[in-house]
């Protein structure tokens, strides 16, 4: 065992979904045969991941009956408490039916929007029989193509009916999820409905009771979008609402790639991971991400593998960060305290707003200081790169 090897108490988990894909895309057929979902557990505990999540047709095929539902739950459960491995959070597959192909919570027609609560309640009680205490709600296809339907607006009323009835639904089966809502800027749909980390937690605020409600941010997600992940964990961070994590990497401005955690940008998975340990975030570390599609199963775990053990290289280089003289110097010059000034600052008062009017600044000298940053990013570079 090296000290990259993973254990429980790192809190990694993977979707079936995520080590279950089979290599399928819009152009090509998939290349890996499926993996059953009780031999995916087994695979997983041996790497040494803590937990496994599912959408419930991850487990049950959406036709199955009641009978081989129970079957297949008893076959997952005995491979779970096996292993040990648990399950923290569940899903509901909103997406891939023909049935949800113009939304499902906020689908024009009401039956099909009737449907999607029946089913996802059903997969509520699902994750709730297996432990989930987190659930994670990704409209994939809550969106369009075309807005002549004129349902942009009504969309939103009828999201936030949909999150409020499960909501109620959850605290009435005394089951006491938490919900994390992961936004997405398109695809599947040209644009989704709240596309990013901030838009979502805009939209939180006006649910019945938001603070069961956080987001599940995605790195691939808001790199779609051009924008910084990191950014938006610090503000689902400072906003109290990090539920649940996301964690892959993306090329800029793509389809989403899904690729393994940190291969793309080391350096926003670096300020992910610091950020994710600085801030005592002690949900799971979720990979939500898959093999390409070149590969056959040992590849699947090759990958598995290479996603945890970037995150642990990361958290030791956090660290190191931390316990850098040159670095933590640097930090000091940049970020310049002033007690006097901070605390006429934090709160308004008549006496601290006079004062701060009357105060006199050296402007040009604060504009012409170097700030020192080329030095202390360069220091990064050479600590990321090893050389450190
Ligand atoms: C995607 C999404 C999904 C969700 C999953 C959990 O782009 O397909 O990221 O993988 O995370 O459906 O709700
Ligand atoms: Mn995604
Ligand atoms: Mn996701």
């Amino acid at each position: 065992m090296t000290r990259f090897d993973p254990t429980p108490a790192d809190k990694f988990t993977f979707g079936l979904w995520t080590v279950g894909s089979v290599g399928r895309d819009p152009f090509g057929e998939p290349t890996r045969p499926p993996l059953d979902p009780a031999y995916s557990v087994r695979k997983l505990a041996e790497l040494g991941v803590w937990g496994v999540n599912f959408h419930d047709n991850d487990l049950v095929p959406i036709d199955a009956t009641a009978a081989e539902r129970d079957r297949i739950v008893r076959a997952f459960r005995a491979a779970l408490e096996e292993t040990g491995l648990v399950v923290p959070m569940a899903t509901t597959n909103l997406f891939t039916d023909p049935v949800f192909k113009d939304g499902a919570f906020t689908s024009a027609d009401a039956r099909v929007r009737a449907y999607a609560l029946q089913k996802t309640m059903r997969a509520m009680d699902l994750g709730a029989e297996l432990g989930a205490r987190t659930y994670v709600f990704w409209g994939g296809r809550e969106g369009s193509e075309v807005d002549a339907g004129m349902k942009t607006v009504d969309s939103l009323a009828r999201f936030r009916e949909a999150l409020n009835f499960l909501a109620e639904y959850s605290e009435d089966q005394g089951y006491g999820y938490r919900f994390a809502l992961e936004p997405k800027p398109n695809e599947p749909r040209g644009d989704l409905y709240l596309p990013n980390v901030g838009a979502m937690l805009g939209f939180i605020a006006t649910l019945e009771h938001p603070e069961r409600f956080g987001v599940n941010p995605e790195f691939a997600h808001e790199t779609m979008a051009g924008l910084s992940f990191p950014h938006a964990v610090a503000q689902a961070i400072d906003a109290g609402k990090l539920f649940h994590i996301d964690l892959n990497d993306q090329k800029m401005n793509r389809f989403d790639q899904d690729l393994r955690f940190g291969a793309e940008n080391p350096k926003a998975a670096f300020f992910t991971v610091k950020l994710l340990e600085d801030s005592g975030y002690d949900g799971p570390r979720h990979f939500d991400a898959h093999a390409l599609r070149t590969e056959d199963e040992e590849g699947v775990w090759a990958f598995a593998r290479g996603c945890m053990r970037t995150y642990l290289i990361l958290r030791e280089k956090a660290r190191q960060f931390d316990q850098d003289s040159e670095i933590q110097a640097c930090l000091q010059a940049y970020h310049v305290r002033d007690e006097a000034l901070e605390a006429q600052m934090r709160r308004y008062s008549p006496e601290g707003a006079r004062a701060l009017k009357e105060r006199a600044f050296d402007r040009a000298g604060l504009g012409a200081r170097g700030l020192g940053l080329e030095q202390l990013d360069q220091l990064l570079i050479d600590l990321l790169l090893g050389v450190r």
